[in-house]
């Protein structure tokens, strides 16, 4: 009896006393301990109930605790379930209402509110932190460093990532344990990951990129990480030394390159920078050149998929490209109906292989409009081909704004904007940010006669919507541009704030 993703990630490192984080205040723990650590907990869940399938939901902070609760998750065959530290409680009702889960995971301070949400569903709510009421820390303290792997399938769930949408309403994508397996195993070859790697991590661990990407890849290969709480400039740059490989959103790169102290010198101990989630700029990518001698490998994924394609390790780095597609992964530049395109024209970017998830957390009709039945997923991304098989990412089919990295759904915000006070309508839209990338605007069209009190509207988005999500300004107009069907043309908006605001 197996299980496929604990035994290749975590099992193959059983007594090892090699190290696998290392903490920046100096503390280091091993293989060995970190598995030790991780049987403990699946002991504590396994101990409330929960069996194989059931799904654990956890909001906490980034420590070496909750990457073992990931562990002993897929130890115990349990469905994984993080969510980003800087959701409400409102937001968080819904991921743990629609998962059903029978286990909430939070930080003291969200223990109350969360409470209800919790007793609701019959779940068990429990923090991380030793000592207070309902730990799992506590819990686990008191169990053997052994626990009995669960045996799963390669099809079987292992997590459960929720994306935004264009409706508003959030999805939940199902990653089986073979989606994340053979993805981590294309990477760790593809950048050619050995037990001598130490990446450099600090990005969450919420999401694909900080979870699968880093951390499943450097456990495939056997080698450590330093495992920074958050993104720190002084930190990153301190570490540097110590370090062979960065992982990072674009904004990483763009706030290296504006710190005076990174030079060459610093980048020189790193075999390799990465960067994904957001397009890079080719300009950011030349200015790194230009500062370090390196080039940044940039390469392009989402929840739903893993990783799709990727500037090659050796060959050529293409600046403003996302590179190839990966080893096992089949991409096309599609029309609509899903033909492929030739070399050279736009279309909208279909990949199909192992990484691909396996559907929408019970949303059938969801999955099948995004899923073909071929096994080709519709990314909403659009592209276009070189004859050498470089793809450009040229924008998005799908009303998306990415912020350092994090997706926001503008459907999601206009209706917290739409039943405002005064509030006719809302249009929110993505501007350029230097550091971020873009950042949120709201437009809002008052209703006739109506005066908008701004600061109350920003006040109540503010108790219902994560910060990230928070436009960082309101402007208000008249009416919006529609096309003739009465859609709302953002481009076309999006021209006329940037007019707005070059006169102001
Ligand atoms: C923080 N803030 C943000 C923000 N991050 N606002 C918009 N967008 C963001 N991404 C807010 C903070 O709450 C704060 O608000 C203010 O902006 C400034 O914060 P900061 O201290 O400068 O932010 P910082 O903590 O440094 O975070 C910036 C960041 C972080 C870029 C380092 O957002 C980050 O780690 N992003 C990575 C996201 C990621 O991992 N994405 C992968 C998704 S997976 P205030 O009011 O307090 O000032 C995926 C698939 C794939 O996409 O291909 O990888
Ligand atoms: P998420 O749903 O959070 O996983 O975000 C996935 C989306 O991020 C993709 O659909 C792309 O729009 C975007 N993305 C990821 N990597 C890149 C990249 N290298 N360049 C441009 N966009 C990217």
């Amino acid at each position: 009896m197996s299980n496929p993703l604990f035994d290749s990630l975590f099992g193959i490192h059983a007594g090892k006393d090699a190290p696998f984080l290392h903490l920046p205040e100096g503390r280091v723990i091993s293989y060995a301990a970190f598995l030790g650590m991780a049987a403990r907990l699946a002991q504590a869940v396994t101990g409330l109930g929960l069996a194989a399938g059931d799904r654990v939901a956890v909001q906490v902070e980034k420590t070496p605790e909750m990457l073992a609760l990931y562990a002993a998750c897929v130890q115990a065959g349990l469905v994984f379930l993080p969510l980003n530290t800087a959701y409400t409680t409102e937001e968080l009702r819904y991921f743990i209402e629609d998962s059903g889960a029978a286990l909430v995971v939070c930080d003291p301070a969200k223990r109350a509110a969360l409470a209800p949400v919790a007793a609701g569903l019959g779940a068990s709510l429990q923090t991380l932190d030793a000592g207070g009421q309902g730990s799992l820390s506590d819990l686990a303290a008191g169990q053997p460093e052994v626990f009995a792997t669960v045996a799963r399938r390669g099809e079987d769930l292992a997590a459960l990532l929720y994306t935004s949408g264009t409706t508003g309403r959030s999805k939940g994508a199902m990653l089986s344990q073979n989606n994340l397996l053979s993805n981590a195993q294309t990477l760790v070859e593809a950048w050619q990951f050995t037990s001598a790697d130490v990446l450099l991590h600090a990005l969450p661990i919420f999401h694909t990129h900080g979870l699968f990407v880093a951390t499943n890849v450097s456990l495939l290969a056997g080698g450590s990480m330093i495992f920074l709480p958050k993104f720190d400039l002084a930190a990153l740059i301190r570490h540097m030394p110590q370090a062979t490989v960065l992982m990072g959103v674009p904004t990483f790169y763009t706030r290296l390159l504006d710190c005076p102290e990174f030079t060459a010198e610093m980048a020189g101990h790193l075999r390799l920078f990465i960067s994904g989630s957001a397009p890079l700029l080719a300009e950011t990518h030349l200015q790194f050149e230009a500062r370090t001698g390196q080039r940044i490998l940039e390469r392009y994924g989402m929840t739903e998929t893993n990783m799709n394609t990727s500037n090659p390790y050796l060959g050529e780095r293409r600046a403003g490209t996302v590179g190839l597609a990966l080893q096992g992964v089949e991409l096309k530049i599609c029309d609509d109906s899903g033909k492929a395109l030739p070399a050279g024209e736009v279309g909208v970017i279909e990949v199909r292989g192992p990484n691909v998830f396996q559907g929408y957390w019970q949303m059938p009709e969801k999955t099948a409009a995004e899923l073909r039945a071929d096994g080709f997923f519709i990314t909403g991304d659009l592209g276009v081909m070189d004859d050498a098989g470089y793809v450009t990412i040229v924008g998005r089919g799908k009303d998306l704004i990415i912020s350092g990295g994090y997706n926001i759904y503008p459907k999601e915000i206009e209706l917290v904007l739409d039943v405002q006070p005064g509030v006719l309508e809302s249009a929110v839209i993505g501007v350029p940010h230097p550091d971020l990338g873009e950042v949120v605007l709201g437009v809002l069209v008052p209703q006739r006669g109506a005066r908008l009190d701004l600061e109350a509207i920003m006040a109540e988005v503010q108790t219902v919507l994560a910060r990230f999500k928070h436009p960082r300004r309101l402007v208000v107009m008249q009416e919006l541009p529609r096309n003739t069907m009465g859609k709302v043309q953002k481009n076309l908006l999006r021209a006329e704030v940037a007019a707005l605001e070059a006169e102001a």
